[in-house]
């Protein structure tokens, strides 16, 4: 396949200021006529054609100024359309025939449940019509859509509604206009027949703002939490950024079939259902800040992605790292601080760590790709939130929302580069930030070695730091990197220790700026030795080898200020005991745990100044992937699996008097709300419940606990206990049934039935996830449903899909095939879960090598499949 690269960048030599669409909609042959207002650029040889993106089409008709073109005078195929000699201004029609109905790729325009809709990110324009399908063409878009009023009542669009009507034979119209330029990707239309929540906002200037969502009839009362979370976030980016929206109305579409979760078109976000639908019966805690968190994203983008969009795909991050971090922040401001920032950093070191740490690591901004939908990242997205996290760390929040104003004064209306975004902080700090931006052009996650020396003498106290950044393929050389490192040094009070004076770096506000390979770092007037806590709230996105003795740890874990870092100590205890643990049990030994750890876990359970969500936080040990991920070689996912219940039963063992109280006391009281602190109360009754699941009595109290619950996310919770920790158990076959009767035609809940069986440990599951591919509410053109049972089970359940005979990896080979012939791009998604197969021990290495070349000899592989295997192969 063709290789893009970012130095092959250079405007085109036509822009596209109009776009006139007519749909005139039907689910086999939808006609679709373009009129494009077409001008050839300053600068643009006269002689150059025109030459406009396709995917699929078929051209029925074209014209340039009214006239038809006589064949000789373009080019057509189904991916490319060429007009010879066009004139350096001229208005083009094109008419394109599409068949919605059998788009099962879900790019472009498709149906989901006889809903009409888009989807365009990336690439999907150009499955429409004929376009120049790039993001640095921005083109104002006037769209008139046609449809059977029966079977379409509503006809949604971007920008705002100017007109509708009835048309002849039970047809009707309506014409949306878009004021504001934007690129291709951003377009969207939906249509059919869909419930409507209707709500408003008056914004900071008070111009009154028409709200909409729109669900499945009879779904409407889901979707109170999502406007709610919409509201919110409209507030929010007006108090927190000073933006304000821009258009009369904002509408949101939720869909049952959706390859991301959600997309930002410019007034007409589009939503997988999952991501709107929720109440107390069918909605864990754990969608609801999904919801709040994704509607706030999308939102955002308003500013960070469609006023100010990319210049190329290069620059995603541009739009992606930044906005997800705004709602990082936003979430941080509606909930609890300190646990968010734990909940982000779990899932960076879940997601992006393995990512930048194996054969498919990139840049968070690359430099080349293939197949631009497998640059829909972690390390895009979330690696992209922490660079602009450390933006604001090494400028202050001051100047950093100075730089953000800059940037919106700016770029705003523009098609903008990383270069640009940097080059505001540049201007509103005077700081150089050249060093810095490596960050965004270099893959790999940095390392920092740290250790500490203490001259009672001298009263110096020294760090010495070292930095380096592992290769990654095609990178074998790095740079050294600008880390800003937070730290504290802590009195044995848990007091911070006053220092005179600190030479070896610049420190800033309790930031060590690292930007050498070795820094000796010296802090004066030091009597005693402190405790250094490092990496306060995870201020940079690295990896830390710290020499520190176990009394620092623990004592760290008991009382550092910083929430994060006290949260992380405990977690290093329990990664170092768990891999002390692996390794005992690969060489026959039994492993044993200390009761000063069993003892501290019990000891932050029961601290009642720290929040209920920290607690569970603290409790919830490191998962089978991370233990295997900071084990790096040679991997028995078996091994890991025994350490870490081992771990568990340890924990259960030496708490059980205060586990068992607190389990009690935390039972629900008063009606239900998913507000952060109800939520918190339940994840930590619920990770208690499955501590004491373990001891005698405990699978009566997990039937119990189903049996009672009032919710959503102790329903899941507790059927998740039984069905893992006492699989094949009367309890747990009687609750998946129960729960499979109760919500049987509710596909979204059915997901997490799916997901709860796909993660039993143990070989068995791969039999069983085979089975359930044939259940009534499974499909394979759902994506929710594929990731519910195939995601769930290749990405989350080490056991089973790392089974030592290979099995696991050739059904899970087989399924990739299967779906990628509906649908490349999941099926894409699906396959990056063998992207660490070359840290396994050597047997399962080679089994999973096996599989990766049963998917690339795959017959006709599509692109992104091809894109994925290749490198992970390499
Ligand atoms: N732009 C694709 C979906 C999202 O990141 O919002
Ligand atoms: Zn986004």
């Amino acid at each position: 396949g063709q290789v893009f690269k970012l130095e092959d960048y250079r405007p085109n030599d036509f822009s596209i200021p109009q776009t006139g669409l007519t749909f005139r909609l039907s689910p086999d042959a939808t006609r679709v006529t373009a009129v494009l207002t077409i001008e050839r650029r300053d600068g643009a040889a006269a002689s150059a054609p025109l030459v406009l993106d396709g995917d699929g089409l078929v051209l029925k008709r074209i014209a340039v100024d009214g006239r038809e073109l006589a064949p000789a005078e373009y080019l057509a195929t189904p991916d490319q359309l060429t007009i010879l000699k066009p004139p350096a201004r001229f208005e083009l029609l094109l008419e394109t025939e599409i068949a919605p109905a059998s788009n099962e790729a879900l790019m472009g325009l498709y149906r989901s449940s006889n809903v009409y809709c888009t989807q365009c990110e990336a690439e999907g324009f150009r499955r429409i019509t004929y376009f120049l399908d790039r993001p640095d063409i921005l083109s104002v878009y006037t769209v008139r859509i046609e449809a059977q009023l029966d079977e379409a009542p509503l006809l949604l669009s971007n920008g705002n509604p100017v007109e509708s009507g009835a048309l002849a034979e039970g047809w009707h119209y309506a014409v949306w206009h878009d004021p504001f330029p934007k690129p291709s990707y951003l377009f969207a239309l939906v249509a059919g027949n869909l419930g409507q929540v209707a709500d408003s906002f008056v914004t900071m200037s008070g111009r009154e703002v028409e709200l909409g969502i729109y669900v499945e009839p009879g779904k409407e009362g889901l979707a109170g939490h999502a406007m709610d979370a919409l509201k919110r976030s409209m507030q929010w980016d007006e108090q927190a950024f000073g933006r304000e929206y821009d258009l009369d109305v904002f509408n949101i579409v939720a869909v049952s079939d959706f390859n991301m979760g959600a997309m930002e078109n410019k007034g007409l976000n589009i939503f997988n259902d999952k991501y709107v639908l929720a109440d107390r019966e069918t909605a864990t805690d754990a969608d609801f800040a999904n919801i709040e968190a994704i509607i706030a994203h999308e939102y955002f983008h308003n500013w960070t992605g469609n006023r100010i969009t990319c210049r190329d795909w290069f620059q995603l991050c541009l739009k992606e790292g930044l906005t997800v971090f705004r709602d990082h922040e936003f979430s941080a401001d509606q909930r609890s601080r300190a646990v968010k920032r734990i909940a982000e950093v779990r899932t960076l070191r879940a997601h992006q760590f393995p990512e930048d740490q194996g054969p498919l690591a990139h840049p968070v901004r690359p430099r080349r790709y293939r197949e631009i939908n497998n640059f829909y990242t972690a390390t895009v997205y979330e690696k992209g939130s922490e660079v602009v996290r450390m933006i604001r760390t090494i400028l202050g929040s001051q100047t950093f929302r100075a730089g953000m104003d800059l940037y919106f004064e700016r770029h705003d209306g523009e098609a903008a580069t990383i270069e640009d975004f940097l080059k505001v902080f540049e201007d509103v700090s005077g700081r150089d930030l050249s060093q810095f931006a490596l960050w965004y052009h270099q893959a790999g996650t940095p390392n920092l070695t740290v250790s500490s020396t203490h001259n009672p003498v001298t009263r110096e106290f020294t760090l010495e730091i070292e930095q380096s950044v592992p290769p990654t393929p095609s990178e074998s050389r790095k740079r050294l990197m600008h880390i800003p490192l937070a730290f504290g040094l802590v009195g044995a009070g848990g007091e911070p220790v006053a220092y005179g004076g600190v030479e070896g770096a610049t420190v800033e506000d309790g930031v060590i700026h690292i930007r050498k390979r070795r820094h000796l770092v010296r802090f004066s007037g030091v009597d005693e030795r402190p405790a250094v806590s490092l990496n306060r709230g995870f201020s940079a996105p690295i990896t830390l080898s710290v020499e520190q003795k176990a009394d620092d740890q623990f004592f760290l874990a008991g009382h550092d200020s910083d929430a994060f870092a006290r949260w992380q100590a405990f977690n290093t205890l329990l990664t170092d005991a768990l891999i002390a643990a692996f390794r005992q049990i690969l060489g026959g030994a039994k492993p044993v745990f200390s009761a000063r750890l069993t003892g501290l876990a019990g000891k932050i359970a029961g601290d009642e100044t720290l929040e209920p969500a920290y607690r569970a936080l603290a409790l919830a040990l490191p998962g089978e992937a991370d233990i295997a991920r900071d084990i790096g070689r040679n991997i028995d996912p078996d091994a890991i699996f025994t350490a870490r219940e081992a771990l568990v039963l340890a924990i259960a063992r030496a708490n059980q008097d205060a586990f068992t109280k607190l389990y009690g006391r935390l039972a629900e009281d008063g009606p239900f709300s998913p507000d952060a602190a109800s939520a918190g109360r339940r994840a930590l009754r619920n990770i208690l419940l499955d501590y004491l699941s373990l001891l005698p009595g405990g699978v009566e109290l997990a039937a119990r606990h189903f049996e009672t619950a009032t919710n959503m996310t102790d329903r899941a919770a507790a059927l998740t206990v039984l069905a893992h920790r006492h699989d094949g158990s009367p309890e747990a076959i009687k609750a998946l049934a129960g729960f499979e009767a109760r919500y049987g035609a509710d596909p979204l809940v059915m997901g997490k039935w799916f997901q709860i069986q796909a993660s039993v440990p143990g070989p068995k599951t791969v039999e069983t996830v085979r089975a359930l591919t044939g259940h009534a509410a499974f499909s394979m053109a759902n994506p929710n449903r594929v990731r519910s049972l195939i995601g769930t089970f290749s990405s989350a359940n080490q056991t089973s899909f790392h089974r030592a005979d290979g099995e696991g990896y050739r059904f899970f080979a087989q399924t990739v095939l299967e779906v990628e012939k509906r649908n490349p791009q999941v099926a894409a998604r699906l396959a990056t879960a063998l992207r660490s197969w070359r840290s396994l021990e050597p047997g399962r290495q080679a089994k999973a090598r096996e599989a990766l070349l049963a998917i690339a000899n795959g017959e006709n592989l599509s692109a992104d499949l091809r894109d994925i295997v290749e490198r992970t192969l390499a």
